[in-house]
């Protein structure tokens, strides 16, 4: 089937699969029957952002539309088994139900919880909101708390804006440092960078240097010039601590460029005092020594950038270190200047390219509490950890109904056994996936999703932490099979039927209300190029092309962007035609330095020393004692042949040597009794695991590491292929108790655990 003949066309598309958003080259042929079929994927060699590079995971786009077990039809769960429905059955069950539970309970006795490939979805990405209004509850989750959310709370005090994310200027920095994260497996993230390892490989290349901080010697570690060994847990120690050094020995430079425009200078070195490299050396297992000659290059090298991912933000200290990646940029003076830790400039959809420009409301959390916990809100949601006890505490608002879009958390929250126990108390639950997987086999009724392949794409949410201001659009390469429907749809319809407007509701009504809603603040937005046009007119514009649903916002956020034509104020910008005509997606340059205009603090200037994570540092300081004598601690990793937990059904992804396996250092194994190839059982406060052993010395004496997403053994699912690779799931020993309180992100890197041969 992989035979390409003359009569086949080329597609380009944007891979959605992960956030390096690289272009592939698509060879669609017909087969026997007429039907059209993918043939090949390659790299597009012309794409502007990613040159050709592919990852494995790329050309697998075929795969995952050729699965068999990616469902085609809606499914109803009948005396405990997922059947097959139509369409219509799907809807009329869910009007039946979803408006009796709300009736009964009340709208807060319904929980959405929003998964990761969301953010890799336009429909997802321009429809999520509309579901979350239509199903009008507070009680929200999603996997930002087992993410990045840390990263978000950080910009959100410093900055203004929680989007306002600055990421390494890989491309021009003279020295790297990365923290907690592997872009040799993982490609990158909240950093779009399409063949991110080359662009490492680049920055020692042309002479610069490239540090990696991690308990592991990662693939990535292996590339730099040095590797920093860490302790799990303990990032925002080594960053104060290199914060410390940059004022103690006078090396803190923010540069002429920005020092009008940062305020909280003064209060840093006090705050920081507890953190001399002394201090942290015992608890971050990193010596003085290195911290100093660290925080020295960094002050030294022409330009500099620090970089800290899932390893730093997982943690119980995850927002004050994210926070603390911000202060070392700035110190070192590399906030905002090429080579240095800059913010895109996003071409469609940024937040930080609307509204009033230099100053804003600033970022508040805490707009309500969890009923059972009373966890402060955050960027309006709660911690996922919260959500089983949310289910099984009765009382006043207990959830009774959940819908899930996109996510898959009973593989990848903590505590998941609990979880799972939880969903089954559910009234009714509603799961809109691709897969009946480990979370949506709990589901009353499955909504199913067209293929990747089968919708179109435009990275609305990732281009807005890219390296470079790049915009690409994709349209569908397959068209939908019968009785497929578009996943905006689907979610449209499941808003307006929680909303009591019946099975038959309109998708049509949300995304004209969403369009109205797009196009009415953007003539109010004295800083938008449709400022004070006729509301009407630009509709009308709009419509002429024929385009609904996504096609039609991504239009109007591309000609209301900082590149766009304005329809008409500037003939030569940018607009879904002209990206249409530039198949391989067009390039709008290198980052360009964007202080004071990003910032939407109230005070205007970029407030580096909030009280918020001053306060934070009497935690950290607290802590060091007890980090000190922690003894055995888990850590996850990534393969670059995984994605999370969803695509371990691709059997060109899973074959070969299984890769769910403890990874124990040889000095452990010896005193524990574990043998390479033997089993163990790792036991946390919340659970236990067997899990095959692998005694390798890339990880550091004292912690192990085991990859998350895995467990596909549990009954009810339908993953043919993942059921045969099932390995064990490594969030059965995360716990739902700890986290970082400023974020409620999990603690998913450095949980204490006890390990015995089993
Ligand atoms: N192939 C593949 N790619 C992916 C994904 C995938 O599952 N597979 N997932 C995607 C998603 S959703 C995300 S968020 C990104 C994540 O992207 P990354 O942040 O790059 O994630 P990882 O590859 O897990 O790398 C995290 C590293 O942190 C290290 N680490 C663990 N604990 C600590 C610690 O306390 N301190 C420090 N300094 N390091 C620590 C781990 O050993 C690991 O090497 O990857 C995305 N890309
Ligand atoms: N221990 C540990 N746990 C972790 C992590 C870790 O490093 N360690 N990483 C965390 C991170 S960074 C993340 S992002 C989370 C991910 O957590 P989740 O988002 O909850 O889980 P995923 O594994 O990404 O599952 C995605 C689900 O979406 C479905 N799906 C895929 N594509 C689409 C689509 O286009 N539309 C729809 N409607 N459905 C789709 C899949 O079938 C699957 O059910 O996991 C977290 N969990
Ligand atoms: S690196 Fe990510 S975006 Fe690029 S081909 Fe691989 S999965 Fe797709
Ligand atoms: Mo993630």
């Amino acid at each position: 089937m992989t035979d390409v003949r003359t009569d086949d066309r080329t597609a380009f598309r944007t891979c959605p699969l992960c956030e390096a958003g690289c272009g592939l080259e698509i060879t669609v042929g017909r087969d026997d029957d007429g039907r059209e079929r993918v043939q090949r994927i390659r790299g597009d060699m012309d794409d502007v952002f990613s040159h050709g590079f592919i990852c494995p995971k790329g050309s697998t786009l075929k795969q995952l539309h050729d699965d068999p077990d990616r469902l085609r039809a809606p499914m109803i769960k009948r005396d405990g088994e997922h059947v097959e429905v139509s369409w219509d059955e799907a809807w009329a069950e869910i009007a039946a139900r979803l408006p009796d539970l709300i009736e009964r309970h009340g709208r807060q006795s319904l929980a959405a919880y929003i998964g990761n490939p969301t953010a890799h979805s336009l429909s997802a990405m321009t429809f999520s909101r509309a579901l979350l209004t239509g199903l009008g509850t507070r009680v929200r989750f999603s996997a930002s708390t087992v993410d990045q959310m840390p990263r978000h709370v950080a910009a959100g005090h410093v900055f203004g804006s929680p989007v306002a994310i600055p990421v390494p200027d890989l491309d021009r920095t003279d020295h790297l440092v990365i923290l907690g994260a592997n872009p040799y497996a993982s490609n990158g993230s909240v950093c779009t960078a399409p063949d991110f390892p080359g662009r490492i490989e680049a920055i020692q290349e042309r002479g610069g240097k490239v540090v990696v901080v991690d308990p592991r010697r990662s693939r990535t570690a292996e590339q730099a010039d040095q590797w920093v060994s860490i302790r799990p847990g303990t990032d925002a120690l080594l960053l104060a601590a290199i914060a410390h050094v940059l004022l103690a020995e006078g090396l803190a430079d923010v540069g002429d460029h920005v020092r009008e425009h940062i305020a909280g200078l003064d209060r840093l070195g006090a705050a920081l005092d507890a953190f001399a490299p002394e201090a942290v050396a015992a608890s971050t297992g990193v010596d003085a020594d290195t911290i100093r000659s660290m925080a020295r290059e960094l002050a030294a090298a022409p330009t500099a950038a620090v970089y800290g991912r899932i390893g730093t933000t997982t943690t119980e200290f995850g927002s004050t270190a994210s926070w603390l990646v911000d202060v070392v940029n700035t110190l070192s003076g590399n906030l905002d200047r090429p080579g240095g830790s800059m913010f895109a400039t996003p071409v469609a959809g940024g937040a930080t390219t609307r509204g009033r420009r230099g100053s804003g409301k600033g970022f508040r959390v805490g707009r309500g509490q969890s009923r059972v916990s009373g966890h402060p809100e955050v960027m309006g949601e709660y911690p996922v950890n919260c959500l089983a006890e949310e289910i099984t505490t009765p009382g006043d608002g207990q959830v009774r109904g959940l819908v899930t879009l996109a996510g898959n958390p009973v593989l990848s929250t903590p505590n998941s056994d609990q979880l799972a126990d939880a969903l089954d108390d559910l009234e009714f639950m509603v799961s809109i996936d691709m897969y009946l997987n480990e979370t949506t086999r709990h589901a009353d009724v499955i909504l199913p999703v067209p293929s990747q392949l089968q919708r179109a794409h435009y990275d609305v949410l990732l281009l807005q932490f890219a390296v470079r201001n790049v915009a690409n659009y994709s349209p569908p390469v397959l068209p939908l099979g019968d009785g497929e429907i578009d996943e905006w749809e689907v979610i449209a319809r499941l808003s307006l039927i929680a909303q009591g407007m019946g099975a038959d509701a309109d998708p049509a009504l949300v995304d004209d209300l969403a369009i109205d809603g797009l196009i009415g603040s953007a003539v109010k937005d004295e800083n938008s190029n449709v400022y004070g046009r006729d509301a009407d007119e630009l509709r009308s514009a709009l419509d002429a092309s024929g385009r609904r649903g996504p096609d039609r916002m991504v239009d109007f956020m591309l000609r209301t962007g900082p590149f766009g034509d304005g329809f008409g104020a500037d003939p030569d910008g940018t607009s879904l035609d002209d990206l249409l005509e530039n198949p391989h997606g067009r390039d709008f340059g290198a980052l360009v330095p964007r202080l004071p205009e990003i910032l939407r603090t109230p005070s205007g200037v970029v407030e580096l020393a909030p009280d918020v994570f001053l306060d934070d540092l009497d935690r950290l300081a607290a802590a060091i004692p007890e980090l000190d004598d922690r003894s055995l601690v888990l850590v996850g990793r990534r393969h670059l042949r995984s994605n999370n937990s969803w695509m371990h059904n691709i059997n060109v992804l899973v074959k070969g040597a299984p890769r769910c396996t403890l990874q124990v250092h040889p000095d452990d194994a010896v005193a524990l009794g574990l043998a390479h190839g033997g089993a163990a059982r790792v036991t946390s406060r919340v659970g236990h695991v067997v899990a095959p052993v692998e005694v390798t010395d890339s990880i550091r004496p004292g912690v192990v590491s085991l990859p998350h997403g895995w467990g596909h053994d549990l009954p009810g699912a339908r993953m043919r292929i993942a059921a045969e690779h099932a390995g064990v799931n490594s969030n059965v020993l995360s716990d739902d108790r700890s986290m970082d309180p400023l974020s409620g992100t999990s603690v998913l890197n450095g949980i204490p655990v006890d390990l015995e041969p089993a």
